[in-house]
Protein backbone atom coordinates (compact mmCIF):
# COMPACT_ATOMS: atom_id res chain seq x y z
CA UNK A 1 0.00 0.00 0.00
CA UNK A 2 2.13 2.62 0.86
CA UNK A 3 2.74 5.03 -1.51
CA UNK A 4 -1.02 4.59 -2.61
CA UNK A 5 -1.84 5.35 0.96
CA UNK A 6 -0.41 8.72 0.65
CA UNK A 7 -1.89 9.20 -2.88
CA UNK A 8 -5.39 8.27 -1.32
CA UNK A 9 -4.67 10.09 1.61
CA UNK A 10 -4.18 13.27 -0.76
CA UNK A 11 -6.97 12.79 -3.17
CA UNK A 12 -9.12 12.98 0.09
CA UNK A 13 -7.97 16.13 0.59
CA UNK A 14 -8.46 16.89 -3.35
CA UNK A 15 -12.16 15.31 -3.15
CA UNK A 16 -13.24 15.14 0.68
CA UNK A 17 -13.68 11.66 0.87
CA UNK A 18 -12.21 9.11 3.17
CA UNK A 19 -13.26 6.21 1.08
CA UNK A 20 -10.34 6.46 -0.75
CA UNK A 21 -8.22 5.91 2.23
CA UNK A 22 -10.13 3.05 3.51
CA UNK A 23 -10.58 1.70 0.11
CA UNK A 24 -6.62 1.09 -0.17
CA UNK A 25 -6.05 0.38 3.16
CA UNK A 26 -7.71 -2.89 3.18
CA UNK A 27 -6.77 -4.15 -0.21
CA UNK A 28 -4.21 -6.26 -1.66
CA UNK A 29 -2.25 -4.92 -4.85
CA UNK A 30 -4.17 -5.09 -7.51
CA UNK A 31 -6.12 -3.43 -10.42
CA UNK A 32 -8.08 -0.63 -8.05
CA UNK A 33 -4.31 0.23 -6.85
CA UNK A 34 -3.74 0.53 -9.98
CA UNK A 35 -6.28 2.89 -10.55
CA UNK A 36 -6.17 4.80 -7.78
CA UNK A 37 -2.45 5.84 -8.54
CA UNK A 38 -3.44 6.47 -12.20
CA UNK A 39 -5.79 8.93 -11.07
CA UNK A 40 -3.41 10.47 -8.53
CA UNK A 41 -0.99 10.87 -11.20
CA UNK A 42 -3.40 12.57 -13.70
CA UNK A 43 -4.58 15.04 -10.72
CA UNK A 44 -1.64 15.70 -8.71
CA UNK A 45 0.34 18.48 -10.94
CA UNK A 46 -3.14 20.67 -11.01
CA UNK A 47 -5.49 19.18 -8.73
CA UNK A 48 -3.84 19.24 -5.66
CA UNK A 49 -1.44 22.47 -5.68
CA UNK A 50 -4.34 24.04 -7.53
CA UNK A 51 -2.04 24.78 -10.09
CA UNK A 52 -1.90 24.39 -13.65
CA UNK A 53 1.87 24.31 -14.41
CA UNK A 54 4.29 22.26 -13.61
CA UNK A 55 5.65 23.59 -10.57
CA UNK A 56 9.69 24.52 -11.59
CA UNK A 57 7.45 26.37 -14.73
CA UNK A 58 5.19 28.35 -12.54
CA UNK A 59 8.16 29.10 -10.20
CA UNK A 60 10.09 30.89 -13.08
CA UNK A 61 6.98 32.51 -14.47
CA UNK A 62 6.61 34.16 -10.73
CA UNK A 63 9.99 35.74 -10.79
CA UNK A 64 11.33 33.11 -8.00
CA UNK A 65 15.28 32.88 -8.35
CA UNK A 66 16.75 29.65 -9.92
CA UNK A 67 19.76 27.87 -8.58
CA UNK A 68 21.71 25.14 -10.27
CA UNK A 69 23.87 22.35 -8.96
CA UNK A 70 26.62 21.15 -9.60
CA UNK A 71 27.38 17.41 -8.45
CA UNK A 72 31.21 17.51 -6.86
CA UNK A 73 30.79 13.71 -5.11
CA UNK A 74 28.91 10.66 -4.94
CA UNK A 75 28.27 7.58 -2.23
CA UNK A 76 27.27 4.39 -2.24
CA UNK A 77 23.48 4.42 -1.03
CA UNK A 78 21.43 1.30 0.51
CA UNK A 79 18.87 0.68 -2.26
CA UNK A 80 16.36 -1.08 0.56
CA UNK A 81 16.36 2.15 2.28
CA UNK A 82 13.09 4.42 1.78
CA UNK A 83 14.35 7.35 2.93
CA UNK A 84 12.33 9.48 4.88
CA UNK A 85 14.71 12.12 6.80
CA UNK A 86 18.80 12.84 6.51
CA UNK A 87 20.64 14.62 8.41
CA UNK A 88 24.71 14.93 8.81
CA UNK A 89 26.84 16.13 11.84
CA UNK A 90 30.15 15.02 13.20
CA UNK A 91 31.33 13.26 9.90
CA UNK A 92 28.53 10.83 10.46
CA UNK A 93 25.13 10.34 8.38
CA UNK A 94 21.82 9.85 10.00
CA UNK A 95 19.11 8.23 8.14
CA UNK A 96 15.82 7.31 8.93
CA UNK A 97 13.98 5.00 6.56
CA UNK A 98 9.88 4.66 6.18
CA UNK A 99 7.41 1.59 5.37
CA UNK A 100 5.32 0.09 8.16
CA UNK A 101 7.80 -3.33 8.70
CA UNK A 102 10.87 -1.78 7.69
CA UNK A 103 11.34 1.28 9.39
CA UNK A 104 14.79 2.38 11.03
CA UNK A 105 17.23 4.98 12.41
CA UNK A 106 20.17 4.28 10.91
CA UNK A 107 23.85 5.92 11.43
CA UNK A 108 25.67 5.29 8.28
CA UNK A 109 29.19 5.73 7.06
CA UNK A 110 28.94 8.12 3.97
CA UNK A 111 32.15 6.96 2.38
CA UNK A 112 31.29 3.48 1.68
CA UNK A 113 27.64 3.51 2.77
CA UNK A 114 28.14 0.90 5.37
CA UNK A 115 25.40 1.14 8.24
CA UNK A 116 27.48 1.38 11.12
CA UNK A 117 24.30 1.53 13.52
CA UNK A 118 20.22 0.62 12.89
CA UNK A 119 17.98 0.29 15.44
CA UNK A 120 14.33 -1.14 13.79
CA UNK A 121 11.23 0.61 14.58
CA UNK A 122 8.15 -2.05 15.80
CA UNK A 123 6.13 -2.85 12.78
CA UNK A 124 3.34 -0.60 13.74
CA UNK A 125 5.72 2.56 12.92
CA UNK A 126 6.15 4.07 9.75
CA UNK A 127 9.75 6.54 10.41
CA UNK A 128 9.62 9.87 9.33
CA UNK A 129 12.15 12.67 9.20
CA UNK A 130 14.72 13.13 12.05
CA UNK A 131 16.78 16.25 13.33
CA UNK A 132 19.12 16.59 16.11
CA UNK A 133 18.33 18.87 18.98
CA UNK A 134 21.14 19.13 21.69
CA UNK A 135 22.88 15.75 22.61
CA UNK A 136 19.50 14.09 21.33
CA UNK A 137 17.59 12.92 17.62
CA UNK A 138 14.02 13.52 17.18
CA UNK A 139 12.13 11.12 14.76
CA UNK A 140 9.04 12.01 13.56
CA UNK A 141 6.35 9.04 12.71
CA UNK A 142 3.73 9.68 9.93
CA UNK A 143 0.27 8.86 11.45
CA UNK A 144 0.73 7.44 15.08
CA UNK A 145 0.92 10.39 16.13
CA UNK A 146 3.94 9.78 18.60
CA UNK A 147 7.49 10.73 17.96
CA UNK A 148 10.93 9.25 19.18
CA UNK A 149 13.62 11.30 21.08
CA UNK A 150 17.58 9.45 20.63
CA UNK A 151 20.51 9.41 22.38
CA UNK A 152 22.75 10.94 19.43
CA UNK A 153 25.65 8.88 20.45
CA UNK A 154 24.01 5.56 21.15
CA UNK A 155 21.03 5.24 19.09
CA UNK A 156 18.92 4.52 22.67
CA UNK A 157 15.29 5.43 22.54
CA UNK A 158 14.85 7.76 24.91
CA UNK A 159 11.49 8.64 24.94
CA UNK A 160 7.84 7.95 22.71
CA UNK A 161 6.59 11.18 22.95
CA UNK A 162 2.98 12.27 21.85
CA UNK A 163 3.30 14.13 18.53
CA UNK A 164 0.12 16.06 17.81
CA UNK A 165 0.39 15.75 13.97
CA UNK A 166 1.14 14.05 11.08
CA UNK A 167 4.79 13.53 10.69
CA UNK A 168 6.73 14.14 7.73
CA UNK A 169 9.53 16.50 7.97
CA UNK A 170 11.73 17.91 10.87
CA UNK A 171 14.67 20.23 11.52
CA UNK A 172 15.94 22.55 13.92
CA UNK A 173 16.94 26.49 13.45
CA UNK A 174 19.06 26.81 16.54
CA UNK A 175 15.86 27.33 18.70
CA UNK A 176 12.86 25.43 17.11
CA UNK A 177 11.75 22.60 15.80
CA UNK A 178 10.60 23.33 12.51
CA UNK A 179 8.08 20.87 10.77
CA UNK A 180 6.52 19.71 7.95
CA UNK A 181 2.94 17.86 6.92
CA UNK A 182 2.79 17.25 3.90
CA UNK A 183 0.94 20.63 3.43
CA UNK A 184 2.19 24.16 2.33
CA UNK A 185 2.43 24.72 6.63
CA UNK A 186 5.44 24.50 8.42
CA UNK A 187 5.23 24.93 12.03
CA UNK A 188 7.44 25.99 14.58
CA UNK A 189 7.68 24.15 17.83
CA UNK A 190 9.36 23.95 21.33
CA UNK A 191 11.86 21.10 21.59
CA UNK A 192 11.00 20.45 25.01
CA UNK A 193 7.27 19.52 24.78
CA UNK A 194 6.00 20.25 20.83
CA UNK A 195 4.17 23.55 21.79
CA UNK A 196 3.22 25.20 18.82
CA UNK A 197 4.88 28.45 18.48
CA UNK A 198 3.65 29.81 15.32
CA UNK A 199 3.34 28.56 11.78
CA UNK A 200 3.92 29.72 8.10
CA UNK A 201 1.95 28.91 4.92
CA UNK A 202 4.43 28.80 1.96
CA UNK A 203 3.37 30.32 -1.09
CA UNK A 204 3.98 32.72 -4.05
CA UNK A 205 2.03 35.29 -5.44
CA UNK A 206 -0.80 33.84 -3.81
CA UNK A 207 -0.53 30.17 -5.03
CA UNK A 208 0.00 27.91 -2.03
CA UNK A 209 3.30 25.22 -2.25
CA UNK A 210 2.29 22.51 -1.08
CA UNK A 211 3.75 18.75 -0.62
CA UNK A 212 6.48 20.34 1.64
CA UNK A 213 8.68 16.90 2.63
CA UNK A 214 12.46 16.48 4.22
CA UNK A 215 13.55 19.20 5.36
CA UNK A 216 16.68 21.35 6.31
CA UNK A 217 17.62 24.31 8.10
CA UNK A 218 20.73 26.25 6.96
CA UNK A 219 21.64 29.49 7.52
CA UNK A 220 18.46 31.28 7.87
CA UNK A 221 17.04 29.73 4.97
CA UNK A 222 14.48 26.49 4.80
CA UNK A 223 15.22 24.07 2.64
CA UNK A 224 12.56 21.88 1.78
CA UNK A 225 11.42 19.19 -0.94
CA UNK A 226 8.73 18.91 -2.74
CA UNK A 227 6.86 15.41 -2.54
CA UNK A 228 5.89 13.23 -5.86
CA UNK A 229 6.30 15.95 -7.94
CA UNK A 230 7.93 14.81 -10.68
CA UNK A 231 10.44 17.40 -10.65
CA UNK A 232 13.28 16.91 -8.74
CA UNK A 233 13.08 20.80 -6.85
CA UNK A 234 14.19 21.92 -3.95
CA UNK A 235 12.80 25.52 -2.45
CA UNK A 236 14.08 27.71 -0.28
CA UNK A 237 11.71 29.10 1.99
CA UNK A 238 12.19 32.58 4.33
CA UNK A 239 11.21 31.36 8.03
CA UNK A 240 10.16 34.79 8.89
CA UNK A 241 6.94 34.48 6.61
CA UNK A 242 7.19 31.68 4.22
CA UNK A 243 8.16 33.44 1.24
CA UNK A 244 10.49 31.88 -1.30
CA UNK A 245 14.14 32.75 -1.82
CA UNK A 246 14.66 30.50 -4.68
CA UNK A 247 14.23 27.06 -5.78
CA UNK A 248 17.14 24.76 -6.45
CA UNK A 249 16.31 22.65 -9.87
CA UNK A 250 18.01 19.29 -9.87
CA UNK A 251 16.67 18.17 -12.97
CA UNK A 252 19.04 15.80 -14.28
CA UNK A 253 20.45 14.66 -11.21
CA UNK A 254 19.42 11.13 -11.36
CA UNK A 255 16.96 10.65 -13.76
CA UNK A 256 18.59 6.62 -13.76
CA UNK A 257 16.80 6.54 -10.20
CA UNK A 258 13.22 7.48 -11.16
CA UNK A 259 10.38 5.04 -11.02
CA UNK A 260 7.35 4.87 -9.12
CA UNK A 261 7.58 6.14 -5.19
CA UNK A 262 11.47 6.63 -5.59
CA UNK A 263 11.12 9.80 -5.86
CA UNK A 264 13.93 12.46 -4.36
CA UNK A 265 13.63 12.83 -0.29
CA UNK A 266 16.57 13.52 1.87
CA UNK A 267 18.50 16.81 2.67
CA UNK A 268 21.36 16.78 4.50
CA UNK A 269 23.70 19.45 4.93
CA UNK A 270 27.63 19.50 5.43
CA UNK A 271 28.90 22.40 7.33
CA UNK A 272 32.47 21.94 6.58
CA UNK A 273 32.36 22.03 2.97
CA UNK A 274 29.34 24.02 2.11
CA UNK A 275 27.58 21.37 0.14
CA UNK A 276 24.40 19.18 0.15
CA UNK A 277 23.70 15.72 0.62
CA UNK A 278 20.51 15.07 -1.50
CA UNK A 279 19.20 11.67 -2.24
CA UNK A 280 15.91 9.66 -2.52
CA UNK A 281 13.94 6.53 -1.48
CA UNK A 282 15.70 3.40 -2.91
CA UNK A 283 17.89 5.69 -4.55
CA UNK A 284 21.78 3.86 -5.16
CA UNK A 285 23.40 6.67 -4.82
CA UNK A 286 23.76 9.74 -2.35
CA UNK A 287 24.54 12.93 -4.11
CA UNK A 288 27.11 15.60 -2.52
CA UNK A 289 26.41 18.95 -4.67
CA UNK A 290 27.07 22.57 -4.59
CA UNK A 291 24.50 24.85 -5.37
CA UNK A 292 25.16 27.45 -7.91
CA UNK A 293 23.22 30.78 -7.50
CA1 LIG B 1 17.23 16.89 6.56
Amino acid sequence: MKVSHRIAVLLGRVFPVKLYSNVVRNMKKGILELLVIGVAVFCFSSLASGMDEPLGSFLRHNGVPRYSYRVVASYPHDRSAFTQGLLFEGGILYESTGLYGESSLRRVDLETGEILQKIDLEDEYFAEGITVWEDKIIQLTWESRVAFVYDKKTLKRLETRPYPYEGWGITFDGENLIVSDGSETLRFLDPADFTEKRKITVEVGGQKIDRLNELEYVAGKVYANIWYGYEDLIVVIDPRNGGLLGWIDLTGLAEQEKGGENVLNGIAFDSWTRTFLVTGKRWHRIYRVKIEE
